[in-house]
């Protein structure tokens, strides 16, 4: 009998108001039920922002290295469970078990990072125009914070959100991916041991009925969301209309460039890791292959051998490398860009279907696929298809290579595989992304470093890194004229 798990809200755990739950399966084998979840509505999400206004007041004042303590213990005991929450992990999300240990360590990182910035959360002194008066900015905390996450990394997206937000002093309401609630349960519970005040976190699971009555409470100041750039539009406009600060990470449309003086057997590792880790489902992976006519042959052949022996199947086994997509509706999805693709005079170099047999019969497999001959502005040339789905561009020169990388409307990561360390720099300047590696894949950003992307992938604003900090905290200008007199700014200064 499967497991009803429940919200926490207002300090306790606690059934949803609606009296309604979902279910949560296995990809990899849907008769495997993980557990029912809340499906929770307006009312709950009413009673955690009381709840978390509580918590506010009582975090904003309890000093920053106080609150860093706290996430460094959040560090420690993921660190001790990082096994067990890897395997909870892909078992829910089907991605292989290497990865999911990456997705805890990236919370692990991202906790021991907000930890330490409690004892900096710098501002500035600068000095005044005026004499005997003080000038300074420093950081304060904003309020409730709503985060809506996506399944794609249960762990390291919200804890790339909610770290810092704790961090900066203002409490939380998680609503996470209802195809991953276990993991953001597994999350809280943590939050909880290592200290966290019990009405500063509010975990509160649903769709998108949830997630809307969260973007649209007035006592939510700030919202965080990943995921699609429909939804994250509509969000865009709820949080203008309110005023509301909002940082939104959306889709990507990654391309890897191979330039003919690459190494081709690295750029070979490199793509295959890009575009079929976690099956194609990051906003991060490669999705674009864009190729010099020089090479492209060669390593087109290269490329399609090698990720057609991909060894696809329950991401728990050792010897998979390729797990399910999340969900029937996604390998749908996919389905749909390959018979419009081919419709339009692509070639499916390797994949294009569903894989037969028995490690892959009760979940939503789809073979690893490379597509040729991609036509320019196509849907599967533009559009972000989040599978493993590799389309292939060839392209005769650095300058050709740079306009199809950038004649998309995302802008999250690029790649270039080169020799030419003048190329390497000029693409940093050329290509229109967020993120650019040089001879790494498109995946693989860092904890510690600003993520995000420039045009439709997001509004601006950064996750991780020291960037964060200000996204989570407002800041306060202070002056103090020690003078004794009246000293008018601008008028005193220089009539004197
Ligand atoms: C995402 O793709 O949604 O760079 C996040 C990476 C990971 C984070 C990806 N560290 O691929």
């Amino acid at each position: 009998m499967a497991k009803t798990f429940k919200n926490f809200i207002g300090g306790k755990w606690s059934a949803p108001l609606t009296g309604r739950h979902f279910q949560n399966r296995n990809p990899a084998d849907t008769n495997d039920l993980i557990g029912r979840f809340p499906d929770s509505g307006a009312a709950d999400i009413a009673a955690a922002v009381r709840s978390a206004q509580v918590g506010y007041e009582q975090w904003s004042r309890t000093p920053a290295p106080l609150r860093g303590d706290v996430l460094r213990r959040v560090g420690d005991l993921l660190s001790a469970r990082k096994e067990e929450i890897a395997d909870a992990m892909t078992r829910e999300m089907g991605k292989v078990l290497a990865e999911t240990r990456g997705d805890v360590q990236e919370g692990i990182d991202t906790a021991y990072y907000a930890a330490t910035e409690g004892r900096r959360l710098f501002g500035h002194t600068v000095p005044s125009e005026l004499r005997q008066k003080f000038a300074m900015s420093i950081r304060r905390p904003i309020g409730v914070c709503g985060l809506i996450t996506p399944f794609n990394f249960p762990m390291a997206i919200p804890t790339w959100k909610a770290f810092p937000a704790l961090l900066c002093g203002n409490s939380v309401i998680l609503k996470p991916s209802e195809d991953v609630p276990h993991t953001a349960h597994l999350l809280v519970e943590i939050l909880l041991e290592a200290g966290l005040p019990e009405h500063v976190i509010q975990l509160v699971h649903g769709s998108d009925a949830a997630g809307k009555s969260l973007v649209s409470h007035p006592g939510v100041p700030v919202i965080s969301f990943t995921g699609s750039t429909a939804t994250g539009s509509a969000i865009g406009e709820v949080c203008g209309r309110m005023h509301k600060r909002l940082s939104l990470e959306m889709g990507g449309k990654n391309a890897m460039i191979v330039m003919d003086d690459a190494d081709l057997d690295l750029a070979l590792d490199g793509v295959l890791w890009g575009a079929f880790g976690t099956t194609g489902q990051r906003c991060t992976a490669t999705s674009r292959l864009i190729v010099h006519r020089k090479v492209h042959d060669k390593f087109v052949a290269k490329l399609v051998d090698a990720a057609a022996k991909l060894a696809l199947g329950d991401g728990r086994e050792a010897r998979t490398q390729v797990g399910p997509l999340i969900h029937e509706a996604s390998r749908q999805k996919v389905e749909s860009y390959l018979d419009a693709a081919v419709l339009q005079g692509a070639e499916v170099a390797c994949g294009g279907s569903r894989p037969r047999g028995a490690r892959t019969a009760n979940g939503f497999f789809y073979k690893p696929t490379v597509v040729t001959g991609v036509k320019a502005g196509s849907r599967l040339a533009t559009e972000e298809i989040f599978g493993p789905v590799l389309s292939v561009i060839k392209v005769g020169s650095y300058e050709q290579a740079v306009k199809v990388n950038n004649e998309v409307k995302y802008g999250l990561s690029s790649s270039i595989y080169t020799r030419d360390v003048n190329l390497a720099f000029r693409a940093f300047e050329d290509l229109q992304n967020g993120i650019t590696y040089v001879n790494a894949p498109t995946i693989g950003a860092e904890a510690h470093l600003p993520f995000g992307g420039v045009k439709q992938t997001g509004n601006g604003h950064r996750e991780g890194g020291w960037e964060v900090f200000e996204f989570y905290s407002e800041t306060k200008v202070c002056y103090v004229d020690y003078s004794g007199v009246l000293q008018r700014a601008q008028l005193d200064t220089y009539d004197i």
